[in-house]
């Protein structure tokens, strides 16, 4: 097993990334039964408890007050209300529930304590708890720490040169600092990006680099396909190819071989044929659920299906991300 680096260089990820499909492939789906069971893929639920109006500009987002696109605005959820959601998805399987909020960052006030009590419950019931609020401040995440949260998602979503052609509410260096936060309070760290947003392939390894080269890898990384939405600024973007996908899955891969790579957003226009190849790649875990946050992901049903089809098992929570000893 080689060793887990830090030290990448943009032209080492790119010369991974640019390898033959197959070659690539392949090796990936060596380092990935290195370090993990390939049989398994985790399932975790996400939930929207805080819906839209949001004050940031992401050119992506649904949830951003300055476009209009269907989401209707919803203010944060009831506490019951959320761990009976919690309730349902472990019930379908799920060993991570993850609670979204449309918001720019946490403030101190009540509605951040309720999400504390969301946290606790979840955690409670024996769940991975994640949560995607936007920035903290390290006070903040030692708060959800102690309150059970046992991961955080902040996405850097693509390159530090693409990212004010994105965004333009905050900067790369925002987001670095949340997740420094993150680390800090010794929460889990989930961070990853999107694909087909208009990036080039320097962007995408740009993105892996920064990922790659943190003083550790987050033990989540999600890849995400644009889910074009209508009347954002990135509506009319081409859908990505599976191959693009499949490149990025398998780099994250071959330089992060710890991490859980999910594989995100964008499942809903992918065949089974597509997403097996993702996991061939080195994906292992997926989302499920017919509703990510606010848009559209396969049913249940389906992934029970393709579950069966391609021998996979849903991976139990809590399992230690680390080398199995016994690949029987
Ligand atoms: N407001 C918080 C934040 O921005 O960190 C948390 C919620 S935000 C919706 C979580 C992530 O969802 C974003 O960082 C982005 O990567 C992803 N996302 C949002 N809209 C998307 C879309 N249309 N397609 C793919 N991914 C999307
Ligand atoms: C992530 O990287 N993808 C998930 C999760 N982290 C929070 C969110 C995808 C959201 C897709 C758009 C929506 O449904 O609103
Ligand atoms: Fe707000 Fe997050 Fe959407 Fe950006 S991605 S507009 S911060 S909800």
């Amino acid at each position: 097993m080689d060793k887990i680096r830090n030290d990448w260089t943009k032209e080492e990820i790119s010369a991974i990334y640019n390898r033959p499909v197959l070659e690539l492939i392949f090796e990936a789906a060596h380092t990935h039964r290195e370090y993990h069971d390939s049989r398994e893929v985790q399932v975790c639920t996400l939930l929207s408890v805080k819906t839209g109006g949001c004050p940031e500009d992401c050119a992506y987002c649904p949830q951003a007050a300055r476009y209009h696109t269907d989401v209707e605005v919803h203010k944060l959820m009831d506490v019951e209300e959320v761990l009976e959601s919690a309730r349902e998805a472990k019930e379908s399987g799920s060993t991570r529930f993850c609670m979204g909020a449309a918001w720019r960052e946490v403030r101190d006030n009540r509605d951040f304590d309720k999400v504390l009590d969301m946290v606790k419950g979840v955690n409670e019931m024996g769940m991975e708890v994640c949560c995607t609020l936007g920035m903290l401040t390290e006070e903040q995440a030692e708060k959800l720490k102690s309150a059970g949260l046992y991961a955080y998602n902040h996405n850097l979503d693509t390159s530090e040169e693409f990212y004010s052609d994105i965004i333009s509410t905050r900067g790369y260096s925002d987001r670095l600092e949340t997740l420094d936060n993150v680390r800090k309070a010794k929460i889990s760290m989930c961070s990853g990006g999107i694909i087909g947003m208009g990036e080039s392939e320097g962007d995408r390894i740009g993105m892996l680099h920064t990922l790659a080269t943190l003083p550790e890898h987050p033990e989540s990384v999600p890849v995400n396909a644009l889910v074009p939405v209508e009347g954002t600024p990135l509506e009319d973007q081409e859908k990505v190819s599976v191959w693009e996908m499949v490149r990025m899955i398998a780099t994250a891969r071959l330089i992060m071989p710890k991490a859980m790579v999910r594989l995100s957003a964008g499942r809903v226009r992918m065949n089974t044929e597509e997403q097996a190849l993702c996991f061939l790649a080195g994906a292992n875990s997926i989302f499920a659920g017919d509703k990510l946050l606010t848009t559209p992901n396969p049913e249940y049903k389906s992934d029970e299906e393709m579950f069966q089809v391609l021998n996979l098992k849903p991976r139990k929570a809590f399992k230690e991300e680390l080398p199995i000893s016994d690949p029987a």
